[in-house]
């Protein structure tokens, strides 16, 4: 059976959009948790610079991005699949749509909410992050633009659901619902204490459907240490990969390569390329604290460069 480590903090909604898989599939996990902020001294050593959360490791293989987590977890754990079979690329899609579109007009609303109660080092962190000042008298002053965005968007998700589907794709749950339970979730746990007006008060389709993803829960979660899962990685040899030298980047087996977000969070990650497809590409680099491991990352919103 697969040790799946999820390195996250609990009032993350990309981790939540993990979470809620594990617990549609039911599936024992290791939970570390880690820092919602720089630095993360337990995780850098096995990404070796990617700092967003959450991060999948699976013995000596390190995965990034939510994209290509839920696909490593659909390879390894494939009974209550979310790839619904002739729609994978529909499923993809619109999770990318959520996660590129949503995820980030309802950080806007959230934050317009609670931005300036937040503490000093969080803001700073999030600027660097962001490359954009966490100026909490700005975000209030754009919150209700950034609602009318989170509505306007999340209005296709509702029309989906308006002829009586349980979930986005039909009878059964989807990559897509688990990817639009992430900003769902965030607006649930954050708004409504206050009296700033959620995008979901005029979203009736979509609450339903939130407390149907909420009755899956999180699956078996164990605490883990951060060294005891680094532990894990230095035990483990990484899993085999391959690299297509047809690729069009030109980029070869073995070369040093960089790899870097082109959103938020743009440190590059270096190593030796290992694995090369369509859509994702591998890494292999080495820190003293866990010895080789391979990280890996999706293509889509990844830039690849010679290093
Ligand atoms: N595209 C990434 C987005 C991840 C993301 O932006 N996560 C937020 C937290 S939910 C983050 O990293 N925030 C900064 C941090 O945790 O240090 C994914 O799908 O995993």
């Amino acid at each position: 059976m697969t040790d799946f480590i999820l390195h996250h903090y609990p009032n993350s909604p990309f981790s939540e959009k993990v979470r809620v898989t594990f617990g549609i599939k039911q599936l024992a996990w290791k939970s570390v948790e880690i820092p919602n902020i720089m630095p993360k001294p337990d995780l850098m050593p096995l990404t070796g610079g990617y700092r967003k959360t959450p991060v999948l490791q699976i013995g000596a293989d390190i995965y990034c991005d939510t994209q290509l987590m839920m696909l490593e977890i659909e390879k390894h754990a494939p009974e209550k699949p979310l790839l619904p079979v002739g729609q994978e690329g529909e499923a993809r899609a619109i999770a990318m749509w959520i996660d590129r579109n949503i995820f980030w007009a309802a950080v806007g609303v959230v934050m317009g909410a609670i931005g300036d109660k937040l503490p000093e080092a969080f803001a700073k962190d999030r600027s660097e992050f962001s490359g954009r000042s966490f100026d909490a008298a700005r975000l209030k002053a754009a919150a209700p633009a950034a609602r009318e965005q989170t509505y306007a968007h999340l209005l296709f998700a509702e029309e989906m659901l308006r002829d009586g589907r349980p979930f986005l794709l039909g009878a059964v749950p989807s990559l897509a619902d688990c990817a639009l339970y992430n900003p769902v979730w965030f607006l649930q746990v954050r708004m409504g204490q206050g009296d700033s007006p959620s995008p979901l008060d005029r979203l009736p389709g979509i609450v339903e459907w939130s407390k149907k993803m909420k009755a899956f829960g999180s699956g078996k979660p164990t605490p883990m240490t951060g060294p005891e899962a680094l532990d894990v990685a230095r035990a483990a040899t990484p899993a085999a990969t391959k690299v297509d030298d047809k690729d069009p980047s030109g980029l070869k087996a073995g070369q040093k390569i960089s790899v870097t977000p082109d959103d938020t969070g743009k440190v590059p990650v270096t190593g030796a390329l290992v694995g090369l497809t369509g859509d994702r590409v591998s890494i292999k680099r080495s820190d003293e604290r866990v010895g080789e491991v391979v990280v890996h990352f999706p293509r889509a919103g990844f830039i690849l460069a010679a290093a």
